[in-house]
């Protein structure tokens, strides 16, 4: 079976809310031309509740998954293999109706949250092929493993089976809260997770993941540079291929400076706009983000570059934007600031000092040396060292009494 598979459409995104439409309409139609069975990993819209307009411009777009002649296509299944679950921005509490639930009712997608759903292709020499959608809902990091745990997916037989789910994954961001691939049940083809606006695929343990990444940019981050793009699984040999779709181009690029004036800083971020945008004339304004950093000549102050130049000049040519990270600082100005900071721990220290004091009152380690203690517990390993010295203590003064 060829499986067209999209996420994060976030279709209503504010600031880019036509591409958001635009790319999703594009994604969405490319991938339910090129498969048999289409798959939607969550957060099809950006908030919960929606404008009228947003539901209605996502009800265009899927109205053409009921267009498609997929019994032509030899599925079988009666239901619409349009298959989608909700993520975490168009979640809403148990018991009220989300706007992923809206286009089940209005007939134009099969929810697969919290269930399992089996679409059947009938090949020209009667061969029957089978592939499970086991959805997981988009949920709180700290609910996820319960979920899991409840749900209790297990592989179907005889099916090429995909775990599609929406939440962080530890392999790919490991800074944050999340769920690690080896957490997730195993025994399937393939673990397919929106939430993550980068495209990806890593295997692991036996486990094929596989991000689409968002069709619409957000964030901006450097990482976000790819193309967007829908992808098509091919079921018999395994293999993955993105497909870009036509979406508006995004340049990021970080300056750093060293003792500069604000001439120098203003001519580098024109150079360097030039050059982000000389490459293909695009009828898409592309979006550019530059970052500006490091240090600015003694006595200049960052407040004082004035961009709204800049932004005048580029207005017909990209969507821009400017972070001024630049640091002011002298070293007369850095060594004050540790000094107010210093200053500041100190109190913050004696603050701490009374806390602690109070707080082991009605204990045993009561009337304790606080400072001691303190100390001590700069480093977690000297937990132990700390207790069986608050017992040689402990034991030394019941012998004097
Ligand atoms: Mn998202």
């Amino acid at each position: 079976m060829k499986i067209g598979i999209l996420s994060d459409t976030h279709i209503g995104y504010p600031r880019f809310y036509e591409d958001s439409i635009r790319q999703a309409d594009e994604a969405f139609k490319k991938a339910c031309d090129e498969s048999d069975l289409v798959l939607v990993a969550g957060d099809i819209f950006d908030t919960k509740t929606p404008k009228f307009e947003i539901i209605a411009s996502a009800m265009e777009i899927f109205a053409y998954g009921k267009k498609v002649n997929w019994k032509g296509k030899g599925i079988i299944t009666e239901r619409l293999p349009v298959v989608a679950i909700h993520g975490t921005h168009d979640r809403r509490s148990k018991g009220m109706v989300n706007p992923v639930e809206l286009l089940e009712r209005a007939g134009l997608i099969t929810n697969a949250s919290d269930k399992v759903v089996v679409f059947e292709k009938k090949s020209e020499d009667g061969s029957i092929e089978k592939v499970a959608i086991h959805g997981v809902g988009g949920t709180t990091e700290d609910s996820i493993r319960e979920t899991l745990g409840k749900l209790d997916f297990k592989p179907i037989a005889g099916a090429y089976n995909i775990l599609m789910l929406h939440q962080t994954i530890k392999e790919v961001i490991p800074m944050a809260e999340g769920i690690s691939l080896e957490e997730l049940p195993s025994g399937f083809d393939l673990y397919l997770c929106g939430h993550i606006h980068k495209r990806i695929v890593i295997e692991k343990n036996g486990k094929k993941l596989l991000i689409p990444g968002s069709t619409v940019i957000t964030q901006l981050k450097k990482e976000e540079e790819e193309p967007r793009a829908y992808v098509i699984l091919d079921t018999k040999t395994n293999e993955l291929t993105f497909k870009d779709i036509d979406s508006r181009k995004f340049c990021y690029s970080e300056i750093e400076f060293k003792d500069a004036d604000l001439n120098e800083v203003i001519d580098a971020i024109k150079r360097k706009i030039d050059e982000l945008i000389k490459n293909g004339e695009s009828i898409n304004q592309p979006i550019v983000r530059i970052v500006v950093t490091g240090t600015l000549k003694q006595g200049v102050k960052r407040e004082n570059l004035s961009l709204q130049d800049i932004y005048k000049e580029y207005e017909e040519s990209c969507i821009l934007q400017i972070d001024n990270e630049l640091g002011e600082q002298g070293l007369k100005e850095k060594l004050e600031s540790l000094r107010k900071m210093y200053e500041q721990k100190l109190s913050v220290r004696e603050i701490g000092v009374q806390s602690i004091k109070k707080r082991l009152e009605n204990t045993e380690a009561n009337g304790l040396d606080v400072e001691f203690l303190m100390a001590a517990l700069q480093d977690d390993e000297n937990i132990d060292h700390v207790l069986s010295e608050l017992a040689k203590r402990k034991a030394a003064e019941s012998e004097k009494g």
